[in-house]
């Protein structure tokens, strides 16, 4: 079973789709991400490219996936922020070896969690802190820090490490999502 068999089991009893949006700065591994995950059978429902902004939409039999770049020009925003109040779980992944756009990740992230489509809801957020193979990636933890995690207090969160290209670390954030869903997620 893929790991977003496992994830989309959930929905078992309830039978509704969910979606969830997988978003970060461009080249931190969402697309990598995004393939390891979805089944075999997934099919790329969608990828709609305008100049300079793509948005890639996958579904499964019970999940769906919309991943984009929070990154360009801030004319983009609109495309993307459109996407937000349809979302029921969070993926934000993170490159933990760009220590230098770490600050414009952290912006995203707040001005993501300030939005009005997600402030007030309870939805969760897993962060991977992706390409912890690199040498000069920052632990978890740091990330954790740099990112200000600990002031998210109204939604549940949880950050793992990953190694995307050898899918590590994966399992563990899907199992945390998967087991925050059934309580928070409401279908
Ligand atoms: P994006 O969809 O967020 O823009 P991608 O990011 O998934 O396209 O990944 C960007 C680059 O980072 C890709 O390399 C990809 O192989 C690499 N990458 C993704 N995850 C990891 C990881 O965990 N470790 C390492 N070392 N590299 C990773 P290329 O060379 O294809 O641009
Ligand atoms: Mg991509």
């Amino acid at each position: 079973m893929g790991l977003l068999d496992k994830l989309s089991g959930l929905l078992g009893l309830k039978k509704k789709e969910v979606h969830v949006l997988c978003l970060g700065l461009d080249n931190s591994g969402k697309t990598t991400i995004i393939n390891k995950l979805k089944p075999s059978n997934a099919q790329c429902q969608d990828i709609v490219p305008t100049i300079g902004f793509t948005i890639e939409k996958f579904k499964s039999s019970s999940l769906s996936f919309t991943v984009f770049d929070m990154s360009g020009q801030g004319r983009y925003r609109n495309l993307w922020e459109h996407y937000y109040k349809d979302g029921q779980a969070i993926i934000f992944v993170i490159d933990s070896s760009d220590k230098l756009r770490m600050v414009v990740a952290k912006e995203e992230l707040d001005t993501l969690l300030n939005h009005p489509d997600i402030k007030h809801r309870r939805i969760p957020i897993l962060f991977f802190a992706n390409k912890m193979d690199l040498r000069d990636a920052v632990t978890s933890v740091k990330v954790s820090q740099l990112l200000c995690l600990e002031s998210i207090k109204d939604k549940p969160w949880h950050i793992c490490a990953s190694d995307a290209i050898k899918g590590e670390g994966l399992q563990e954030g899907v199992d945390w999502l998967q087991g925050t869903s059934h309580t928070t997620v409401h279908l």
